[in-house]
């Protein structure tokens, strides 16, 4: 018989979704020691947090937060609300002893970050930040490849997020649906929504980041704020481009944009060692792309692995091999991973304390926009 890990969920927009059907499928697919019971959504609209609890299976909702994290039937608070909440609530529920998930970025900046960090680790609550793209078994599989060492020596790290969605000089800023380009509420533009994901990749698989070089653009300057309904001053920043050297040698380009006509959501990167180099891409999430320099002469390319055999990380939970899956299966394989990591007493990743080392980043890369330097990334201490 299974424990059950009651979840009490913070917001209903695209990642509440996200998230849900992870804690719903994660069961039916992982022997895990406990199974997710969706106890309560909350949302400040009634309205909306009851059609999202009759859609997912919630047995119960909720529209202040406060009580929420309250609830003596609650085991974990997973925050999926916009970015300029997360603090709030992750502080009151480490203090109310919950475990707890978070939406990327972590917080609004490092500043706030290492607030939450302080409460979660004071409080020695089980925590995660929904970095979800290293749960691509693809992306797991590269991870797989460094730690062997068959890449070697690294030299270069390459990686782009890329898309097109705010090009129209009509769309509005602010409220539900575009709160990512309100400053106030996001906190930043692309560095903290997408540059934050390829970021945590990175650090991931390439080590601590040292310096950073970066220019932003915002491109329309202004924008009708949804809420107040005033044209007011664009804040976030539409595009973002820096240089980098990680501690290991090795140099780094990352570049995103919300500009790139044609472009909905082009994750890519590509890193070049001394005997093999990988790239992948999101809009062909199951395929590994590798080259390694040892093969026999006549034979050496580029090989385009499809990762769908059981011996690829994830799949054997899956289908038969040959089969492929899909972005949806990266939460739930986050939040097996969780559940498999508090089952064996150990500390779920990315943490909060991995997912500042990233905003830390962020911070350096919007203080060398505007200086225009080359900045020091700080080493998270608390
Ligand atoms: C923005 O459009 C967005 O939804 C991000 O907020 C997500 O983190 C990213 O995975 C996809 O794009």
């Amino acid at each position: 018989m299974k424990k059950p890990l009651r979840i009490g969920l913070v917001g209903y927009g695209f990642m509440g979704r996200t998230h849900s059907n992870a804690f719903r499928k994660v069961g039916n697919f992982f022997d895990l020691e406990y199974e997710p019971v969706l106890q309560a959504i909350c949302a400040r609209d009634a309205a909306k947090a009851q059609a999202f609890a009759d859609n997912w299976g919630y047995q119960s909702i909720e529209t202040d937060w406060r009580k929420l994290v309250e609830r003596k039937d609650i085991d974990l608070i997973d925050i999926g609300s916009p970015n300029n909440t997360h603090a709030e609530i992750a502080i009151a529920a480490a203090k109310a002893g919950k475990m707890i998930l978070c939406e990327k970025p972590l917080s609004m900046d490092g500043k706030e970050g290492a607030k939450m960090v302080k409460a979660i680790e004071k409080a020695g609550v089980a925590n995660m930040v929904w970095y979800n793209y290293r749960r691509v078994p693809a992306v797991a599989l590269a991870k797989q490849l460094i730690d062997e060492g068959k890449l070697g020596r690294i030299f270069h790290y390459r990686a782009k997020f890329l898309q097109d969605w705010t090009i129209s000089k009509d769309l509005p800023q602010g409220g539900t649906g575009l709160w990512r380009l309100d400053a106030k509420v996001a906190g930043s533009g692309v560095t903290g929504d997408l540059l934050a994901h390829c970021i945590d990749t990175a650090l991931w698989l390439n080590g601590r980041m040292t310096t950073v070089n970066a220019m932003t653009e915002t491109f329309v300057k202004e924008r009708k704020h949804t809420l107040t309904g005033k044209v007011q001053k664009v804040e976030i920043d539409d595009a973002c481009a820096f240089l980098a050297k990680f501690d290991n040698g090795s140099l780094a380009t990352f570049e995103s944009t919300r500009y790139a006509r044609g472009h909905k959501a082009l994750y890519t990167f590509e890193i070049n060692g001394e005997n093999a180099s990988i790239a992948w891409d999101l809009h062909d999430l199951h395929r590994l792309q590798y080259f390694d320099y040892r093969d026999e002469g006549k034979l050496r390319g580029w090989r385009s692995i499809h990762i769908s055999d059981s011996d690829h990380p994830y799949m054997k939970n899956w289908w038969v091999p040959g089969l492929q899956i899909g972005y949806e299966h990266t939460f739930v394989h986050q939040i097996a991973d969780f559940i498999q990591a508090i089952s064996k007493g150990e500390k779920p990743c990315p943490s909060f304390r991995d997912a500042l080392d990233t905003q830390y980043v962020c911070d350096a890369v919007l203080k060398s926009a505007k200086t225009q330097k080359w900045e020091k990334v700080p080493k998270t201490k608390l």
